[in-house]
């Protein structure tokens, strides 16, 4: 397929391996401060499905060793489906696009006593700022965080298991995640369960629209109007603005916005497995006492996502985290489909 156009908008004219032109990767894709794992480059430059994988459900979310276990499965789940992971992270004040299973190692292992840094789009400055100034620290990237690295490196496609969202009450305190506006300013399409109901759903969808961010939930066949997923049901009582079928759909989608050009994010939500669901009324007795917690307890700003998470887990016997690892295997083995598709539709 000819690159031309593509070529003259891109700053390397090389020739990659196969005849094929290298293409898709910004200046900005290897520095000082962010280093690209050769196969990511290899796989980003031949046009192969790139899959970026966060790494703050590591270092804030899981525990201690279920983490890696979980980063290991992650990424075999994209390997299995045809694409190739890269998983996202910050080590020693640099940032990390594709880390090797020892660097994943060393950032999940400081779940233990929370000494990595939970990275969004304000951290990534000051964080490898840090190491340049002679403090090294390691850092698990949000959502956010995860989404500007993967479009410094080319990827498109990423998936992971919950968006951040405007916090209930958010319209006084104007805690909104970070994760809201990166969609709304950069490329990246993010493929999750929906946010968790301790957030205020319906001013999380509003919020992305004034963003223009097309967010889309797989219906899979089902007919009529389909909700926008709340993480652990696949029932919230609000509908999702658009319904996709399928992976190919979804690809067409982020395929026709990268030629436009729209720049900002797409966010597909895709419910969580039935057999893994849990039923609304129970988890939302344990939603309203773990918000409640986080309040009297005053978990504010960037703590409050993983203190209430991690009460939630507590409240609800451990049954939210079997939820919560099924939901994210799914997302990423449905963002791989949809990296196939995509990959086909570049060629
Ligand atoms: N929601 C979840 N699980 C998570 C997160 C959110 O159900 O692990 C993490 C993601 O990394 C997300 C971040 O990007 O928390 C949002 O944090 P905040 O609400 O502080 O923006
Ligand atoms: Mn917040």
């Amino acid at each position: 397929a000819p690159r031309a156009s593509v070529l003259s908008r891109c700053c390397r004219g090389t020739r990659a391996p196969r005849g094929r032109y290298i293409h898709n990767l910004p200046s900005s894709s290897q520095s000082k401060f962010l280093k690209v794992s050769e196969e990511v480059r290899d796989a980003v430059a031949t046009g192969k499905p790139v899959v970026a994988l966060e790494t703050t459900i590591y270092t804030h979310g899981f525990p201690y060793p279920d983490n890696i276990a979980l980063a290991s499965l992650l990424e075999s789940v994209v390997r299995a489906n045809g694409g190739v992971p890269a998983t996202i992270g910050v080590l020693g004040g640099i940032a990390r696009v594709g880390m090797s299973a020892e660097e994943i190692m060393e950032l999940a292992s400081t779940a233990e006593k929370k000494t990595a840094l939970k990275v969004s789009r304000r951290d990534l400055g000051y964080i490898c700022g840090m190491g340049l100034a002679g403090k090294p620290i390691h850092g698990g990237t949000t959502i956010s965080g995860t989404m500007i690295l993967s479009q410094l490196a080319g990827i498109k496609i990423f998936g992971t298991g919950g968006l951040g969202g405007v916090h209930r009450g958010g319209e006084y305190s104007m805690d909104i995640s970070a994760d809201l506006t990166e969609l709304g300013r950069t490329p990246v399409t993010v493929i999750s369960s929906g946010c968790k109901s301790f957030l205020d759903i319906p001013r999380t969808l509003e919020y992305l629209e004034t963003e223009g961010v097309c967010v889309g939930t797989f219906a899979d066949g089902r007919e009529g109007s389909v909700d926008f997923p709340a993480f652990f049901t696949r029932d919230s009582g609000f509908r999702s603005p658009r319904v996709i079928q399928n992976e190919a759909e979804a690809a067409a989608i982020v395929y026709a916005q990268s030629k436009l050009p729209v720049t900002s994010g797409i966010h597909f939500a895709n419910p969580v497995p039935l057999e893994a669901s849990v039923p609304k009324a129970e988890m939302d007795a344990v939603i309203e006492e773990a918000v409640r917690l986080a309040d009297v307890e005053g978990y504010h700003g960037s703590d409050n996502t993983p203190f209430v998470l991690a009460k939630i887990k507590e409240l609800s016997g451990g049954k939210s985290v079997i939820a919560n690892r099924a939901l994210i295997e799914s997302n990423v083995e449905r963002a791989t489909r949809v990296a196939v598709e995509l990959a086909k539709l570049e060629e």
